[in-house]
């Protein structure tokens, strides 16, 4: 296990060594709810496998994120926020905001968001 796996909080959360709400699992993609929501709907989307973010993917955690937008969708019904509207996006690096470093997605709803992201 690389430094950056056994450090990396949302691969203690993928692994069950730190408590979350999730929301759906498979065998490798994990959501649960933002422990700090900023809308009412606020859920994250990560792929279990490490990488800090979008350019660092592997084909196989490409590939795990190639089915991600589907499962936001479903999620986004299960949650009540289809029909008004939700938005899916991804911090990658500094400048973005990102502060912590395994890609992942929010799924946010529940409200207007505006032009404010995240
Ligand atoms: P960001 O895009 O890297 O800024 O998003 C990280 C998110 O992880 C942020 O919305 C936090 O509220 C959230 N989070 C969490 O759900 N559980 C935690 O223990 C920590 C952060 I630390």
């Amino acid at each position: 296990m690389s430094a950056a796996t056994s450090e990396c909080l949302f691969c203690k959360i993928a692994r069950k060594e730190i408590p979350a709400v999730p929301v759906y699992e498979d065998d490798s993609l994990l959501a649960f709810k933002d422990i700090f929501p900023q809308a009412p709907v606020h859920l994250l989307l990560i792929p279990k496998a490490h990488c800090e973010g979008l350019a660092d993917m592997t084909p196989g955690i490409a590939e795990t994120v190639g089915r991600l937008p589907q499962v936001a969708a479903r999620l986004a019904q299960e949650h009540g926020v289809a029909a008004s509207g939700w938005r899916l996006l991804s911090n990658n690096g500094p400048d973005s905001g990102q502060s912590v470093f395994h890609l992942h997605f929010h799924l946010l709803g529940g409200k207007p968001l505006g032009g404010k992201l995240c």
